[in-house]
């Protein structure tokens, strides 16, 4: 991955790729040139056949604070609606590259997380916050919707009446409240959010990586399928999984009486 973006501080170690927002002055707040870099981020991530985990956060004292309000297309007084699919078609392009990779993402989420960027760190598989987060389904308070998949995600995690709540009255979720709530996996002390987040991740990285991928797959399409669509995927991935060197190792480890050493393969 190249490591000369504007807007991102990328660096991929022990199998880990981290990418971090980098627009500290305005809590990394989205204009065009840092969604196309993280496009090109997290797709070469999830290409990279040495990356075993993603990890994405935020510089400074924010994860994000959602589009950059300055490069904002309105209206214009006009009430006609305006196209703006052309826009979020490359938030969508990174909300799918972030589900469809076959590797585990977290979010490491610290202070402000508001509009797309909350939605963003909703699309990733994990979610570990500090305790002073701040999750904001900020469009209301400028009159849009939810968007970058937060129609989605957030119902899914939280259920439809406190998304309902989240996206309506705008107010901002604490990290303990976004724990007890199931909207993130885990609420840490900030002093401790990269540690945590790095165990997460090591652990992950040292995993069964082609099982992971096989994971997401079989519990993002068991979210809008029936149970006979799901045990009919479920059979087809394990025949898949059952495959894979990993599985032979973990086998081998289990007869042998030690811990499996997992090759991602
Ligand atoms: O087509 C489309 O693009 C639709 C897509 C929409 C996607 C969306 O994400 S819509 C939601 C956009 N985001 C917001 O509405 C949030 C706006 N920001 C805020 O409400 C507050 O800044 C926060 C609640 C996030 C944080 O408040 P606080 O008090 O901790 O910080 P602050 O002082 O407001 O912000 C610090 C600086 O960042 C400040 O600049 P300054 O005064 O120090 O020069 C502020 O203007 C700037 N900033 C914060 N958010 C944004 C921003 N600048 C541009 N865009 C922002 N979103």
């Amino acid at each position: 991955m190249r490591s000369d973006f504007q807007h991102l501080v990328t660096q991929t170690s022990e199998h880990i790729s981290t990418i971090t927002m980098n627009r500290p002055a305005v809590l990394n707040a989205f204009n065009e040139r840092m969604l196309a870099e993280l496009n090109e981020a997290v797709a070469d991530a999830a290409q990279d056949g040495d990356v075993r985990c993603v990890i994405l956060k935020g510089a400074g004292r924010g994860f994000g604070s959602g589009q950059d309000l300055s490069e904002f297309s309105s209206a214009n007084g006009s009430e006609e609606p305006l196209e703006v699919s052309k826009h979020l078609g490359k938030y969508h392009q990174l909300i799918r590259t972030l589900q469809e990779m076959a590797k585990p993402t977290i979010a490491s989420v610290h202070g402000v997380a508001a509009g797309i960027s909350c939605n963003i760190a909703l699309a990733c598989d994990l979610r570990i916050a500090a305790d002073n987060a701040r999750f904001i389904q900020a469009f209301a308070r400028i009159g849009l919707v939810p968007d970058g998949g937060g129609g989605y995600f957030l119902p899914r995690l939280v259920g439809i009446g406190k998304a309902l709540e989240m996206a309506m009255l705008a107010d901002e979720v604490s990290g303990p409240e976004a724990e007890r709530l199931g909207l993130v996996n885990k609420c840490v002390p900030a002093a401790e959010l990269e540690q945590a987040t790095l165990q997460v991740a090591q652990r992950l990285a040292h995993g069964p990586t082609r099982a992971y991928g096989l994971i997401k797959q079989l519990m993002y399409q068991g979210l809008d399928s029936d149970l006979a669509s799901s045990l009919k995927l479920e059979g087809e991935l394990q025949g898949r999984a059952i495959t894979t060197e990993d599985h032979r190792e973990a086998i081998r480890a289990f007869f042998e009486k030690r811990a499996p050493k997992y090759q991602g393969k």
